[in-house]
């Protein structure tokens, strides 16, 4: 017989600049988090995981109240007994949620705390769990959108000189073709740089976008909204900037349908909006079947977060870059040790499960709310 609890906390780390889109500024992450607890005949295992959603429905249908309503009242009841032979596995926890439609982040955000604890209970990385060799994984940096040309491109210097070497600009109308070719100018047309419209244009701005074919991208991110996969369809099948879709991606069945549709050049990957590692890492392979690129999207996450997502960009079909910066291009104090930047990559730590000891004092300080939930024995 295994206790279960898990504990729901809600964070807000104060970030080193403001980071805005075309969706809003934020100054700081309010992030949630879970907390897996299971108490058996061997002791005491804690798991800990993070989700992408925020207070509003910014970037995703799923804000934080609705992950914590989904969680306690819909997702942990459906545990109820299964902990009755022993340690739950994620295996189980699937299976037990396959009947609910939607909520992606919710179901990704207990599976991804179990995952953990079960692979601590197992001395096995999360690393050596997905199945790809441990190697540092070249990092880009995520730029926001200042006031004008003459702070972003200061910024864009700055990281440049930490390192980072590849440099994704955030876009919006009135902020796209000035900014890239400012970028361009000043930094060559060596420099790897990609924009990200996070769904701030429509098909009507096709010819617009394609202006931006003359800067060499790497790719633009999600022009469009997030359903408008016909447009992103079109924009791909001129063959200019190399399209790639983040925000329509909830799942592998949009995934699959995306590529089929020819909507996607490439596909960021960001696990919470997924679902979890598991559809992550299934969303990978379908992509790299089919040819199609795949970098590990970010939502300005704590070392838990960030030490997941390394890992999970281990895997081959990463060819490219992703949001996983170093800890000191977001928050001064993290809630565990510091990634540091070396030759433009991190590296994923080998310890068990995240690799992660959170730092409890942190937690604390940071700690908005929290509330416990327990797992019913029947
Ligand atoms: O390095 O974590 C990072 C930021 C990468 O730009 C980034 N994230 O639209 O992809 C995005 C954006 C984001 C941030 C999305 C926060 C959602 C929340």
């Amino acid at each position: 017989m295994t206790r279960i609890d898990i504990e729901l906390r809600r964070l807000e780390l104060p970030l080193v600049r403001p980071f805005r889109t075309s969706k809003g500024e934020e100054t700081a992450r309010d992030v949630l988090m879970a907390r897996w607890r299971e108490e058996g005949p061997d002791g005491v295992i804690e798991g800990w995981a993070e989700c992408a959603a925020d207070a509003e429905p910014t970037y995703f249908p799923e804000t934080i109240n609705d992950v914590t309503s989904c969680v306690t009242e819909v997702l942990v009841p459906r545990l109820a007994g299964l902990a009755a032979a022993g340690p739950l596995t994620v295996g189980g926890l699937r299976a037990a949620f396959a009947s609910v439609p939607g909520h992606p982040i919710a179901r990704g955000l207990l599976e991804s705390a179990l995952l953990d604890a079960q692979l601590r209970r197992h001395g096995m990385s999360l690393v050596d769990f997905l199945g790809s060799a441990r190697r540092p994984i070249a990092v880009g940096v995520s730029v926001g959108i200042p006031g004008d040309i003459d702070t972003l491109l200061s910024w864009v210097e700055g990281y440049l000189r930490d390192g980072y070497r590849r440099v994704k600009l955030k876009i919006e109308p009135g902020w796209d073709v000035a900014p890239v070719r400012a970028v361009r100018e000043a930094f060559g047309d060596d420099l790897p740089l990609q924009v990200d419209a996070n769904q701030a244009y429509s098909a009507a701005d096709i010819p617009l976008l394609s202006r931006l074919d003359a800067f060499g991208l790497l790719l633009i991110e999600q022009p469009f909204a997030r359903h408008e996969l016909l447009a992103h369809a079109a924009l791909a099948a001129r063959h200019g900037t190399p399209v790639c879709l983040d925000e329509s991606i909830l799942s592998l069945d949009d995934a699959m349908t995306a590529i089929r549709l020819g909507a996607a050049d490439i596909v960021n990957i960001k696990p919470s909006r997924v679902g979890g590692y598991l559809t992550a890492r299934s969303i990978h392979d379908v992509c790299l079947a089919n040819g199609i690129p795949v970098f590990c999207g970010g939502t300005l996450e704590t070392a838990v977060g960030r030490a997941s997502n390394l890992a999970l960009a281990t895997l081959p079909g990463f060819t490219l870059p992703g949001d996983i910066s170093a800890t000191s291009r977001y928050f001064a104090r993290d809630i565990g040790a510091s990634f540091e930047l070396v030759d433009g990559a991190l590296v994923a730590p080998s310890g068990p499960g995240t690799g992660v000891d959170v730092d409890l004092d942190a937690v604390e300080d940071f700690t908005t709310s929290a509330q416990w939930v327990s797992v019913g024995s029947a």
